[in-house]
């Protein structure tokens, strides 16, 4: 016994000076990180009955995103009482494009639900009348066959009660589970439910709920007006749009998430799915804490954390540098293509011992810094027949600013011996075919500009719908001293119409 004792002491002697370097000095027997509190073994569900509630039963507060509840603040058991309605809504996915949204409380993601370990929980789902589909709900936080799905089954007009006891303490997904599973999650059928450790978590300054889903649709990604369900695409995983909070503008613009210098923030950031999985990361931040896998134990100093579908995680970081902070998914087309992107705007003084203060927004936001407005205002004139070419140029403009500003600069003058001109370039007065053909089909080899050679690239942009590449094109022939004209939706798709692509090619 001493003997062993002593050798085990020697052993953490000789251990010591190895620590500081040691990537492992923060794993325990198992391999487990254990850079939390006490780094102690929770006990998971067989520790987490504190016995029957105490007290009056509690109304569960329920937030839309990007608003999270209050802690609890108890430390005792309650009853707590949840009452989430089930919707079907037809709400913004891309400006001027609308889809029909299943929902949990109306929004997606669905109402954020906050708990404490050792709570028992009575669980009301409401189908609205209005809904044509039954429902049900799937909690990852429940400890019981199918998390509550096969007990809470709901037709329109119906409601459905179940009672769980939250034993383990986590950020965990709910979802609905009624068939086809896929497409209930695909329409926005999810929400995170935190379960508290019984301590509550460290507190910090500002907490927000952001949660990324992917969506299929029959149109094109941004193609103005109704855009249907599309099955096979979500079965092929082959995503229109990945989205925070169910909306492209969600937490852009007007709508960023809002915080200042000095403040603490945490992010309980889920993954819906139903297919992707979320490279999570902010441009410009490093996650002080983060809480992998939404569980107990957490992570230091992470720049992207990988969040499953149907899984969640908790990440805090501290603000010192004031700006736009872009939320990505790290899979980056789905950032700059797709739609996965927020921003987090931070006010306050500039720091510049810890950054010069040159803002990055233009470059990584694109067409996102600046309001897309004008773009759904001319696709809904078009679509009642009084578009106008003020209309054309307005949506054209805004356009421009993400997509051809880049290379052909803002000022339309491009870059001597790089980017030729598109101001008063001798190529604006051919067809409007050739110019629509130059757009989605791209530019190689050498070419002559206003006298002036060149000999790049310049990639097809065929992921632009006819809307947009008319738009752009308008806008371009109108400003600058060009002379001027007005090319048509229908100009484009005759263009598109006559190009062959490949198998998998944006088309
Ligand atoms: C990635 C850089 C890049 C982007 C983005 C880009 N272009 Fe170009 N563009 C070029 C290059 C390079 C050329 C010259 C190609 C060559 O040398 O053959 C060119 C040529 C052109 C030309 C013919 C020459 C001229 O200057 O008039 C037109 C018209 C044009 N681009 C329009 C656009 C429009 C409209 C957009 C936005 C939808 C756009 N480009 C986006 C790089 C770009
Ligand atoms: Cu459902």
């Amino acid at each position: 016994m001493k003997r062993q004792l002593l050798a085990l002491s020697i052993a953490a002697l000789l251990a010591l000076p190895g620590c500081r370097d040691n990537p492992n000095a923060n794993l325990d027997s198992r391999g487990q990180a254990t850079a939390s509190a006490d780094a102690g073994d929770t006990g998971g569900s067989r520790k987490g009955d504190f016995g029957p509630p105490q007290g009056e039963p509690v109304e569960a507060v329920l937030t839309s995103p990007p608003l999270v509840p209050p802690a609890t603040g108890r430390d005792y058991p309650a009853k707590v009482v949840v009452n989430l309605e089930v919707r079907e809504v037809d709400m913004e996915i891309s400006e001027g494009v609308t889809y029909t949204f299943w929902t949990f409380g109306g929004t997606v993601p669905g109402s954020f639900i906050r708990v404490r370990q050792g709570d028992t929980v009575e669980f009301h789902l409401n189908n609205h009348p209005d809904s044509k589909m039954p429902h049900n709900i799937d909690l990852h936080g429940v400890t019981g066959p199918g998390g509550g799905a096969a007990s809470t089954f709901t037709a329109p007009g119906h409601s459905s009660q179940f009672t769980f006891k939250a034993l383990n303490a986590g950020l965990y997904v709910y979802h609905c589970a009624t068939a086809p599973v896929g497409m209930h999650v695909a329409n926005g059928m999810y929400g995170l439910i935190l379960v508290e450790p019984p301590e509550g978590l460290p507190p910090v300054d500002k907490e927000f709920y952001v949660m990324q889903g992917d969506f299929y649709t029959t149109t094109k990604y941004r193609e103005k007006g109704y855009a249907p369900f599309d099955m096979q695409k979500a079965i092929d995983e082959n995503a229109t749009y990945v989205l925070f909070n169910g909306a492209e503008n969600s937490m852009t613009g007007d709508n960023a998430l809002k915080a200042n210098v000095g403040e603490s923030v945490r992010m309980y950031v889920g993954n819906g799915g139903p297919n992707l999985i979320s490279s999570f990361h902010v441009i410009g931040e490093i996650f002080d804490k983060v809480w992998f896998e939404g569980g107990t134990k957490y992570q230091e100093n992470v720049q992207t954390t990988l969040i499953p579908a149907g899984g969640a995680a908790m990440a805090d970081f501290h603000l010192e540098v004031p700006g736009s902070y872009v939320l990505v998914d790290h899979s980056l087309f789905r950032a700059f293509n797709k739609g996965a992107l927020a921003i987090l705007k931070v006010d306050g003084a500039e720091n510049p011992a810890i950054y010069s203060g040159k803002e990055v927004d233009e470059v990584y936001l694109g067409d996102k810094a600046g309001s897309m407005a004008p773009v759904a205002a001319a696709a809904a004139a078009n679509a009642a027949g009084t578009l106008t070419l003020e209309d054309q140029v307005a949506a054209g403009q805004a356009l421009f600013a993400g997509t051809c500003s880049t290379c052909h600069q803002p000022d339309g003058k491009g870059l001597a011996g790089v980017f030729p001109p598109l101001a008063q370039s001798d190529w604006m007065t051919r067809s409007h075919a050739e110019l629509a053909g130059i757009v989605l089909n791209g530019l190689t080899g050498p070419i002559k500009v206003n006298g002036q050679d060149y000999n790049s690239v310049m990639p097809p942009m065929s992921q632009l719908t006819d809307d947009e590449v008319a738009n752009i094109l308008t806008y371009t022939l109108n400003s600058w001293g060009n002379p001027g004209g007005r090319v048509s939706k229908e100009d484009v798709a005759k263009v598109r119409a006559s190009t062959e692509r490949g198998e998998g090619a944006a088309h």
